[in-house]
């Protein structure tokens, strides 16, 4: 790679060189770089895995015609991390955001300098963020914009128990704007019309847009208009009943789960049909990007990710929340759709990462690869369907303190790092406790192994790769 500032020089010598020849091509670059396709990101709130079943969009747009990724997995099982995590390409312990609060993590402690959007921009990208940026948002000097980013309208405040779904602030630029709660301020469908107009006015040059929606985030609130829908089961929308939905020995598990009030499997099944109301209008929103896409005669030529922060539990184990080790807190729907590159749809079942993202979005863009970064291009895979790379990965979570107010139950997981491959889960506490999950008999996570000791041997061998990648 020849560092940047030589490149410049070589081009300079270039064009020197050119301009006294039969050619002045390097003062005729054309203003729209073809070869840099357009990049959104849709990016949703705490969505189960398997809830995007039910977005009929997705499934017939990106799904349909892009590659759905069955293994995708967050590193860290919590907003602020991982989403860190997806604007940096690094782990949660690289970066140093732990937590969603200060002074382990949030907004105030990322450090904002060196970024996907800072990235995209150098590399000729006009940038755009819309909704959700970071936890703690709010405690930056007021109409803060971090470097990067040319159009912005991010969430700033809400009323207690709206969550941002209405009776929020957004910093739109610099200024503070106040939606309320009528039904016309339900912040997806304002956030859509600003990613819509934000694709009209760039459709001649390259962008980068993340459109990140709050559902279907607790207190999971649908538009007025989807507020009906999912209220009784069809041969299409049956119960959500995985074999370990209300798990019913848990002598197994660690005694973080002995503080726990178990949910009733009512409570449960009414979240789960509250989400799926909530994702209606991102469904929606996505319809109108493509179609908005179509109109501008850029929909091949743009790379579409589709995904979610983190995941969701919902009655899995006894448990509702995100932040547990399991699977259903860390895997996240994750689609791609860029139809210039990806000709049929298909499955891939490679484990991928929030911290691939970043490395994907900035070899598409053809910028300079950021130092520091632990995930892995993606876009090899989108070539060669056999391709393998990677047979297992580092998951890590770190505990809050819980300040006694705070209802989120996340706050109760003690620390803990672990490693998944196909066959196997190790997981580590800080509290010394383990689990060990066999996954090719049990991959619903229900008889954990740890305390066996005819696995030790695979208990340090998972315990080796878990110290190979994070230090102690
Ligand atoms: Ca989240
Ligand atoms: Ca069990």
């Amino acid at each position: 790679m020849i560092p940047r500032r030589f490149q410049l020089i070589l081009f300079i010598t270039l064009c020197n060189l050119i301009l006294f020849g039969p050619s002045a091509a390097c003062f005729d670059a054309p203003k729209r770089r073809v070869d840099k396709p357009n990049i959104v990101v849709v990016l949703t709130d705490d969505q189960p895995f398997h809830s995007i079943q039910h977005m009929p969009t997705v499934q017939e747009e990106l799904v349909g015609k892009g590659v759905m990724f069955e293994g995708a997995y967050v590193t860290t099982s919590l907003c602020c991390p991982s989403r860190v995590s997806l604007l940096t390409g690094q782990y949660v312990h690289s970066h140093g955001v732990l937590t969603n609060r200060a002074p382990l993590g949030g907004a105030t402690v990322i450090d904002d300098s060196s970024t996907l959007p800072v990235w995209l921009q150098q590399a000729g990208y006009r940038t755009a963020l819309f909704g959700k940026y970071l936890n703690e948002y709010n405690s930056l000097p007021e109409g803060y914009i971090p470097p990067g980013w040319d159009e912005w309208a991010a969430f700033v405040n809400t009323e207690p128990g709206k969550y941002f779904y209405f009776g929020y602030s957004l910093n739109e630029n610099g200024t503070i704007i106040q939606y309320g709660s009528d039904p016309e301020a339900y912040s997806t469908d304002i956030l859509k019309d600003k990613a819509v107009d934000f694709i009209r006015a760039n459709s001649a040059e390259p962008f980068f847009l993340m459109l990140n929606v709050i559902s279907p985030h607790q207190p999971y609130y649908p538009a007025a208009r989807h507020a009906n829908l999912f209220k009784s089961y069809t041969d299409e929308f049956t119960p959500y009943r995985p074999p370990n939905f209300f798990e019913q020995d848990l002598t197994d598990k660690p005694s973080w789960w002995s503080d726990l009030d178990p949910p009733t499997q009512d409570h449960a099944e009414g979240i789960y049909q509250r989400i799926l109301r909530s994702l209606m209008s991102t469904d929606e929103a996505v319809a109108d990007l493509v179609d908005t896409l179509e109109r501008e005669g850029i929909r091949e030529n743009t790379f579409i990710l589709f995904t979610s922060d983190n995941g969701m539990s919902l009655g899995n184990h006894k448990f509702i929340g995100k932040g547990c080790p399991y699977d259903e807190c860390m895997h996240v729907p994750f689609v791609i759709s860029y139809p210039e590159r990806i000709q049929a749809s298909r499955t891939d079942s490679n484990f991928v990462l929030n911290i691939d993202i970043a490395p994907t979005l900035l070899e598409l863009a053809g910028a300079a690869d950021a130092d520091l970064i632990d995930g892995v291009s993606l876009l090899p895979l989108l070539d060669d369907p056999s391709m393998r790379i990677r047979d297992g990965f580092l998951f890590e979570q770190y505990g809050e303190d819980d300040d006694g107010e705070s209802l989120d139950i996340t706050m109760r997981v003690p620390s803990y790092a672990g490693f998944r491959t196909r066959e196997w889960k190790l997981v580590l506490y800080e509290t010394g406790e383990r689990e060990l999950y066999d996954l090719q008999s049990d991959p619903y996570e229900m008889s954990n192994l740890a305390a066996d000791s005819e696995y030790s041997e695979i208990v340090q061998e998972l315990t080796d790769r878990i110290k190979e990648i994070r230090p102690e």
